[in-house]
């Protein structure tokens, strides 16, 4: 394809058929602060090679799609950070066009992602379904990619910057299993516990990926998510985290923020107002996530 570009490392690691893992980018240029964004980044990569799968961190450089960063390119969308355009589905088109660089969501990362021939993916928490979404409709193009891309997303479930109620009615109504990595509560990013529950539980990242392989050989078009919950040692307490979230929704608000803006807003603010905690935590479950995504895709 011409507009898709895949790192010699990793075309390396899928022509001899080895475990490979995407990353995202939005998550280095609007979900973190620079330098603490590059350095996860980094480490992410580090920790998806220790588990044994090589990391495709995911943008678009200059009117590419991009499967697999340099060191450089890593920095440079770090350090940019708001000034890079966050991309998701539609943005694509125009960014190939114009020649121009974009962060990419879980949407635009899936689907580059499936371009290149990967299948697992790991991030830290999925757009979905936003709070008041009944009025604003306001509703990630994340939730419609899982629902017709096949790439499996882990996550750590979703904030309760969302409405995680309505996030897993979307995922039914477009047919997304829903998988609780060792749960069957829904994880809320943040925290294990959201009160609503998973799909199914698996204990095994084979038994994940006997799934996977299912909706492969079903034909199935979608994708799977893939729930991992916060390790206890790193988890927030729900009292502080949820004052903070209610607190960032009722600025948002105030501030009339709009559209693609709102999480970004939303994810800087609540950084914000738990001090370094809450990206600490952010970290740290991300780093869990990579690992679970290289040991499904080695499980594939
Ligand atoms: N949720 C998070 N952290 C993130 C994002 C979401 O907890 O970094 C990012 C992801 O890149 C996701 C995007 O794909 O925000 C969703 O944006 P929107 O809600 O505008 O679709
Ligand atoms: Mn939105």
């Amino acid at each position: 394809m011409k507009h898709l570009e895949i790192s010699k490392q990793v075309r390396k690691a899928l022509k001899e058929g080895r475990p490979v893992i995407a990353l995202e980018s939005t998550i280095i240029s609007h979900g973190m602060p620079y330098p603490q964004n590059v350095e996860t980044a980094l480490n992410c990569e580090r920790i998806a090679r220790e588990n044994g799968a090589e990391p495709a961190t995911v943008a678009v450089i200059g009117g590419k799609l991009c499967a697999g960063l340099t060191e450089d390119q890593i920095e440079y969308l770090g350090k940019a950070g708001q000034s890079v355009q966050k991309a998701s589905r539609r943005d694509l088109p125009v960014l190939v066009a114009r020649g121009q660089d974009g962060a990419t969501t879980v949407a635009a990362t899936m689907i580059i992602a499936a371009m290149a021939g990967i299948r697992v993916f790991a991030t830290g928490g999925i757009g979905g379904v936003h709070r008041g979404a009944e009025t604003t409709m306001d509703i990630s193009a994340d939730l419609e990619e899982l629902a017709h891309t096949p790439v499996a997303v882990v996550c750590a479930g979703a904030k309760s910057i969302l409405d995680l109620g309505l996030t897993l009615e979307y995922l039914e109504t477009r047919g997304v299993p829903v998988i609780g990595y060792g749960t069957k509560e829904l994880p809320a990013f943040y925290t294990d516990r959201s009160g609503f529950e998973v799909d199914y539980r698996m204990d095994t990242p084979e038994e994940i990926a006997a799934a996977l392989r299912a909706q492969h050989h079903l034909g199935f078009p979608g994708g799977m998510l893939i729930t991992n919950p916060i390790p206890a040692e790193y988890a927030m307490e729900p009292g502080v985290i949820n004052a903070a979230i209610d607190q960032a929704l009722h600025e948002a608000g105030e501030q009339g923020i709009k559209g693609k803006a709102t999480t970004p807003f939303l994810l800087a603010r609540v950084a914000e107002l738990t001090g370094g905690d809450s990206l600490a935590s952010n970290i740290r479950l991300v780093y869990n996530n990579v690992a679970l995504a290289a040991k499904i895709a080695a499980a594939l």
